[in-house]
């Protein structure tokens, strides 16, 4: 086993800034409500400052996201400065010995692709394998780990079925339709990745949730649990097979689900312990129990997300403690986690939610664009010297 993978996540629209080709930026110049991306946090220009910010936190790893839209900003035609961009992106942190994951979809599409119908679109998972060829090409020399798509199961739900993210529809069908078109986009994906580098572990961020029982002796609780951990948790690898070398586990929180006839099938049970600054539940517990569920896969783990929205910082150094020892809990029974990475590097766009959700390790004034690491960030970064000494 190689050493355990310490870092932190971002994605591209997310951080970039000014992705005016996509499906999100197109979306948020209609809907004046929603705060606009704009510069983000201006990281297409700024990545060498923030690299060199994760490399002092003696991070070992990075997850960054391409943009399929700036590659590939008009059907067919790919921008090589673009791709030429992200080859100096990847080979900063080739120079700085850091291991790079790379994700291919994390929720933006071209909005050429969208105005198309998006991943409702027969021909998607084709053009999707397409674009991933490309990059296979052009960078793969620099990938450690590619990474398909990002929570697929929640780009639909958002996206198809609660009608909060662009193209705004509310249908069980078309949310369905997605979610199988995203596993035929991977599958395919996956093949095409292997085949060109079959030295690249090729996977999936798979955003679980730790479902339990409200009352764990009662038969119609369990069932909702298990009902619900088989569709959001496991329904996409019923679907991809043995496509994945490794999985990707984005982990946010646990739930604790109540079986009831009205309002029909599930009620919501409140939380009462600590949350986050979007009312998230902390419950670093649930991270051991989610590995646990997705190691029945007997595929190498890797924590690609784990965060929460806490702008003055108070919350961030335990939580990461905490979701550390989560993991090692995990390890300690037979469970195969190889990496963490702190969602996120930096404050950034968080989607419906805009800027006020703050994420980072690292805070970012979006006035000046001046980082500022947090505390967190060299609590995190003491975890990381203790856990790495000698080796
Ligand atoms: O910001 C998101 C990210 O894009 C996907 N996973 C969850 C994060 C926090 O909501």
């Amino acid at each position: 086993m190689g050493e355990f993978l310490y870092g932190a996540a971002t994605s591209a629209h997310q951080v970039e800034g000014n992705n005016v080709h996509n499906d999100w930026w197109a979306w948020e110049q209609r809907h004046p409500e929603v705060e606009n991306s704009g510069r983000a946090a201006d990281h297409y220009r700024l990545f060498k400052e923030d690299f060199k910010l994760a490399k002092s936190f003696k991070h070992n790893a990075h997850r960054l996201s391409l943009e399929w839209s700036r590659i590939e900003p008009e059907s067919g035609k790919f921008d090589k400065a673009a791709l030429a961009h992200y080859r100096e992106v990847l080979t900063e942190l080739k120079r700085l010995d850091m291991k790079v994951l790379v994700t291919l979809h994390h929720f933006t599409n071209p909005q050429w692709l969208a105005v198309r119908g998006g991943w409702l679109n027969g021909q998607t998972p084709e053009r999707f394998v397409k674009y991933a060829g490309m990059v296979s090409d052009y960078l793969g020399d620099l990938v450690d780990y590619w990474i398909t798509i990002n929570e697929p199961m929640v780009y639909a739900a958002q996206s198809y079925w609660r009608g909060e993210w662009p193209p705004q529809k509310r249908n069980l069908w078309l949310m369905n339709r997605v979610i199988k078109q995203m596993a035929r986009g991977h599958k395919h994906a996956y093949r095409m990745l292997k085949k060109k580098r079959p030295e690249v572990a090729v996977g999936i961020a798979k955003h679980v949730v730790s479902y339990v029982p409200e009352e764990p002796d009662e038969l119609d609780d369990r069932l909702l649990a298990s009902l619900e951990n088989w569709w959001f948790n496991h329904r996409w690898f019923q679907l991809t097979g043995k496509s994945n070398d490794f999985i990707g586990v984005n982990y946010y929180f646990e739930r604790t689900v109540k079986a009831s006839l009205w309002p029909p099938l599930a009620k919501q049970v409140p939380w009462h312990g600590a949350k986050s600054e979007l009312d998230w539940p902390i419950r670093p517990k649930g991270l051991t129990r989610a590995l646990k569920e997705m190691w029945r896969y007997k595929l190498p783990l890797y924590v690609t997300e784990n965060g929460l929205a806490d702008q003055d910082d108070n919350q961030r150094p335990d939580f990461i403690r905490d979701h550390l020892r989560a993991v090692e809990r995990a390890q300690a029974e037979g469970v195969k986690v190889q990496g963490y990475f702190h969602w996120s590097l930096l404050d950034n766009f968080e989607w419906a939610e805009g800027y006020k959700a703050r994420f980072g390790l690292v805070a970012v004034d979006y006035q000046t664009m001046k980082r500022r690491p947090r505390l967190s960030a060299r609590v995190y970064q003491a975890i990381i010297e203790q856990a790495t000494e000698g080796s």
